[in-house]
């Protein structure tokens, strides 16, 4: 079974229309994610971790909105920024802002130990040398567990391959409205609505997650 990593119903809610019902089931699993300027590397990793702690298939969604004229910040720390500041505070620097153009963007990285055929999405192999120079320890948290979990050296330097399927979603900043979704979704815009005045149907039709889930679901099939 497909295990969908994450802390966050609402995420889980909004992918349940994309996955057959008994097909997946949530793990709810807090993997280390890991700073970087884009979401992808922190999916991956956060993909391989998740591997080794369900093994079997595991699905990560990292997600997070960019504000265009913030340099696309808050980005891959939105969720610290939400956790401390709050989206209130985020819409009082926004406020100020005279272009508030911003996007939601969301990765789907997907492991389950074995290789994969070209496809126009991209794979994440990992950085070898980076994880070779690292030692044994840190690169095992990235490696091939061999039948007993851990792997022989040589397999640790080589990371798991990990499949991604990614999604964007452009809108504006506006002061909070609306009652449903999650996160940022109150103060997020798009085509005169935000998010949270959307219910999940119509949120998957436009939203960052929804087109990441589309491109996974239809390549899931095949698999
Ligand atoms: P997991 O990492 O366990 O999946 P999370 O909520 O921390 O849960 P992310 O790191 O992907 O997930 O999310 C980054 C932040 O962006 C976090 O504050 C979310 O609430 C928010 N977020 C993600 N997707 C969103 C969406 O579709 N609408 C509104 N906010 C969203």
């Amino acid at each position: 079974m497909l295990r969908y990593v994450t802390t966050n119903p609402g995420k889980v809610r909004e992918a349940e229309s994309y996955l057959a019902d008994g097909s997946v089931s949530q793990l709810d699993f807090d993997y280390a994610e890991i700073q970087a300027a884009e979401l992808a590397p922190i999916a991956a990793r956060g993909a391989r971790e998740a591997y080794r702690e369900a093994g079997g298939p595991v699905l990560v969604d990292d997600a997070g909105l960019f504000v265009e004229t913030l340099d696309g910040f808050p980005g891959p720390y939105s969720s610290y920024v939400e956790d401390t500041l709050g989206i209130d505070r985020v819409w009082e620097i926004a406020r100020d802002l005279e272009d508030r153009r911003a996007a939601f963007r969301c990765t789907l990285a997907y492991c389950d130990g074995a290789g994969f055929a070209a496809s126009p999405d991209p794979v994440d192999r990992g950085d070898r040398v980076a994880a070779a120079a690292a030692g044994p320890d840190d690169a095992g948290s990235d490696g091939t567990p061999g039948p007993d979990g851990t792997g022989s050296e040589t397999e640790r330097a080589e990371p798991l391959p990990v499949k991604l399927f990614e999604g964007y979603v452009p809108g504006r900043i506006v002061a909070p409205r609306g009652d449903g979704g999650f996160g940022y979704d109150p103060i997020f815009e798009h085509d005169g609505e935000t998010f949270a005045e959307m219910d999940t149907e119509r949120k998957n039709a436009v939203s960052h997650r929804g087109r990441a889930l589309e491109k996974f679901a239809e390549w899931y099939a095949d698999r």
